[in-house]
């Protein structure tokens, strides 16, 4: 803890650290929030990189500020309707002008600006949250439209690339194999049922259907915040997976997880449902702030990404499961389990739903 709070002073200019706790429930990295007192700014966030993930830290920074500097400059042109704020957490330097610090174990530490007066949700509450949470997405998208791809770097080679997660849980169950529990099994079962499914986007892709534009790369509910007072969006934080990619990697992310009310740490997977009416007003408010930039194919593999992003993930999960959970922090060892199978009894509801879904995106068009 001191050691914390020796990291937190080197990033803090004024004031004094009065506290350090730790915020939010992230799978990857490890999130602290730092409230100062005499300061013009009375909190920050403050954050070890996992460099397990995150191969070149540098580079994820360069990416933070790129973004940073286009939202503000596109916001200075063109304000939002009063009322209206979108904000993205911005770097913040050390004394020496730097931003981050090894600290005596070789931990990268970097620290944000803090969004005040607003919070996150584990899960949506209803459909008026989701039109917000959607249309959050939507204007990410929208402020990013005119940056060139290429600006940014690709922090995370491989992420969202579906046949390249089956490539590698192949390899794992090869490597380590798998229990027999009747669970294990049904995983097993679900993912070879849908082996030829997993290159739908990609295929798109490279066949020049679907293009690479800047993502956020893990838009979900709570990576949202919303305004404590009025419940309106103002923005995104999380922003270490931005990169080139497919926007639908993200629409189908926001709609896994927003469409999901159990959340996708529920123990009670068998009763995971997608939830059609949460996924229209996500949608609905998404395409609210994005009607500009989609074309029709963008459109033609909507249901397509809902469906494969939700797969993926219960796809990602179960293979950190059989590997020993290596990659997603666990609390306990059966958790990735369990987390895998709240993805596929999701992915099941979205299939079963394939109909309804269509005809919400044709209508929303
Ligand atoms: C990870 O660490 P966190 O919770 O922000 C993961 C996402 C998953 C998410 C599922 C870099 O994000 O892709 O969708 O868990 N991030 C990375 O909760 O792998
Ligand atoms: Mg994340």
């Amino acid at each position: 803890m001191d050691d914390l709070i020796g990291v937190a002073k080197e990033f803090t200019l004024e004031g004094r650290v009065l506290d350090l706790r730790e915020h939010g429930s992230g799978n990857v990295n490890d999130t602290f929030l730092v409230t100062v007192a005499g300061a013009a700014e009375p909190h920050f966030i403050l954050q070890r990189l996992n460099l397990h993930v995150f191969h070149r830290p540098e580079r994820v920074m360069d990416n933070l500020r790129t973004v940073g500097e286009h939202v503000a400059r596109r916001l200075a042109l063109a304000p939002l309707t009063s009322g209206r704020r979108f904000e993205v957490p911005r770097v913040l330097l050390t004394r020496e002008g730097r931003d981050h610090v090894i600290d005596s174990g070789g931990a990268f530490w970097r620290a944000l600006s803090f969004i005040e007066a607003a919070e996150t949700f584990d899960t949506i509450k209803d459909t008026g949250q989701a039109q917000e949470v959607g249309s959050a997405l939507g204007r990410f998208h929208n402020l990013l439209s005119d940056l060139a791809p290429d600006r940014l770097f690709d922090t995370l080679p491989g992420f969202h690339i579906t046949p390249g997660y089956l490539a590698h849980y192949d390899e794992v169950l090869e490597r380590r194999g798998a229990g027999q529990s009747a669970e294990v099994k049904y995983g097993l079962r679900f993912i070879r049922a849908r082996r030829a499914f997993a290159p739908v986007l990609e295929m798109a892709r490279s066949q020049g259907k679907l293009r690479l534009r800047p993502i956020h790369g893990d838009p979900k509910v709570n990576n949202v915040m919303l305004d404590t007072a009025t419940g309106r969006s103002v923005g995104l934080v999380d922003l270490d997976t931005v990169k080139p990619g497919l926007v639908h990697y993200d629409i189908g992310d926001c709609l896994r997880s927003g469409g999901n009310p159990l959340g996708e740490e529920t123990g009670d997977w068998e009763m995971v449902r997608f939830e059609a009416d949460l996924g229209r007003a996500l949608l609905a408010g998404y395409l609210s702030q994005a009607q500009d930039f989609l074309d029709g194919a963008d459109y033609a593999y909507l249901y397509d990404a809902i469906r494969l992003i939700a797969f993926e993930l219960g796809l990602r999960f179960f293979t950190d499961h059989l590997a020993g959970n290596v990659y997603f922090k666990v609390r306990h060892p059966e958790q990735n389990l369990a987390r895998a199978l709240v993805q596929f009894k999701l992915t099941e509801s979205i299939e079963a739903q394939k109909t309804a879904i269509d005809a919400i995106i044709r209508d929303l068009r």
